[in-house]
């Protein structure tokens, strides 16, 4: 009994009331510390070995009650208080989540990767960043799917609704819901988004910024990228390109354009009635930034951002340039909950709604993870308030003073203010077994440091509510 009700503890500890409500009777609730604990993630790792935890964790996952959705509206929850008043961007994006071949096939998970030969489901998060600072503040949705290998319809002709693509308005629209309390929302999304629905039917109180991949008819009979290379070029500025794949750092010098542009609902590309519902013209603002003087066999950057914002100036169009680049933060985001932190990949679990939920659980794991590892890197930035409630600030104190007064120098000492979210990584990074020197003569901590440590957290946590019930 005891035990119960200490899983019961630990899920409001991570998700807040909804899913101890959700899981009240069961006893797997304490998976998101599973989760945390054993990153590499296949059930009997998750649940230390022990059959008991096992079924305890699956039947968890197996609960009709626990759905992605629920999971996603208790994390974005959260997040919902942490944004009020703030210059939010909500970035979504969607990532394939691979499991295996033609056995994971057999299993009843749908076709992905190239040719659609692997099996595996897709994962669609997103994430909401603090626009001016950069900081992840939480999640603000994320949803979850099989892909349906039995729909007869040809893409073409399948309505809206069906659609595959139909995500990214889903995804606008819960940013419009879960962050009302910001001060302002764009959402930003890659060019696989460029579609005319997004730009039509976006709530009234967010707005989006989406990289251009078509080249639309405007009303003034122009095509799109015609007209953005007529444009005057109105300023330049030099931005430091970061490592990526194959491609090292460097320095690109970026000559901007912008203007006001009305773009022309499409003829083809989607079901007949759903296309008649759509106005016939959107009004949009045009950034267009492209590279001068590129280095020889450097492909140039060349962005066409289309938004709801209007640019008018240098200034707002500079901006512009800048909240598309944190884009990058959902990459990041990605191969934290791929490779180093909890490999989801690598899950063995033959059961697709109940990997689903899986996958949900972990994805709500990885914001907090990679919200302490950028804290690592931007030390003076983030409030603690962005990761953790209010009552975890006395104990992470009284955890931090412990490792403290048996520390034999100064440089072990945490260096970082109280009210800082890097105060609280030094310490999970601590409870993680890490040494708390920077740099030498230990790596910095990373995810999956990081991963261990909020589990013992968590598990301290539950202890220290017990105790205090009991007394
Ligand atoms: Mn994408």
């Amino acid at each position: 009994m005891q035990a119960i009700r200490c899983t019961h503890l630990g899920a409001e500890a991570v998700f807040g009331w909804r899913v101890r409500r959700l899981a009240a009777g069961k006893k797997g609730a304490w998976c998101h510390a599973a989760l945390v604990a054993h990153p590499g993630s296949c059930i009997l790792e998750l649940s230390g070995g022990q059959r008991r935890g096992e079924i305890g964790f699956g039947r968890f996952l197996r609960n009709p009650a626990v759905t992605v959705a629920a999971l996603s509206a208790a994390a974005a929850e959260r997040t919902a208080t942490r944004v009020a008043g703030r210059d939010i961007l909500a970035i979504q994006d969607t990532s394939e989540i691979v499991l295996g071949g033609p056995k994971v096939r057999k299993a009843g998970f749908g076709p992905v990767g190239r040719g659609g030969f692997l099996g595996g489901v897709l994962l669609h998060p997103v994430l909401a960043v603090d626009a001016i600072s950069g900081e992840l503040v939480g999640l603000a949705d994320i949803a979850v799917w099989n892909r349906d290998t039995q729909n007869e319809l040809h893409h073409a002709k399948r309505p809206l609704e069906q659609k595959e693509s139909r995500k990214w308005l889903n995804g606008t629209r819960r940013a419009s819901d879960t962050l009302g309390k910001a001060g302002r929302i764009t959402v930003v999304s890659d060019r696989e988004s460029d579609l005319y629905e997004d730009f039509a039917l976006k709530p009234v109180n967010v707005h989006v910024l989406i990289r251009a991949s078509s080249n639309r008819n405007l009303v003034n009979g122009c095509k799109l990228f015609d007209h953005a290379d007529g444009l005057p070029e109105m300023g330049r500025m030099t931005v430091n390109i970061p490592v990526s794949p194959g491609k090292s750092a460097r320095q690109a010098r970026l000559a901007l354009r912008f203007g006001p542009v009305t773009i022309k609902r499409p003829e083809r590309g989607m079901p007949s009635p759903d296309l008649k519902r759509l106005p016939q013209a959107v009004g949009l603002h045009l950034v267009d930034i492209r590279e001068v003087d590129a280095p020889k066999g450097v492909e140039p950057i060349h962005w066409r951002l289309l938004t709801s914002h209007i640019i008018e100036d240098f200034g707002a169009a500079r901006l512009m340039l800048d909240f598309y680049r944190k884009r990058w933060i959902i990459e990041d985001y990605f191969r934290t909950l791929k490779s180093a932190g909890f490999k989801v990949e690598d899950a063995r679990m033959t059961d697709p709604a109940g990997f689903m939920n899986f996958l949900a659980l972990a994805a709500i794991a990885a914001v907090t993870v990679t919200q302490m590892l950028r804290a690592r890197n931007n030390p003076s930035g983030q409030p603690l308030g962005d990761a953790f409630d209010p009552d975890d600030k006395p104990l992470l104190i009284a955890i931090c003073k412990d490792y403290e007064g048996e520390a034999p120098t100064e440089r072990q000492k945490n260096p970082h203010p109280p009210d800082t979210l890097a105060f609280a990584s030094w310490i999970i990074a601590r409870l993680g077994a890490w040494t708390g020197y920077y740099g030498k003569p230990g790596p910095a901590p990373g995810p999956a440091t990081l991963s261990r440590g909020l589990r013992r957290y968590h598990e301290i946590k539950y202890g220290a509510r017990i105790a205090t019930e009991i007394v």
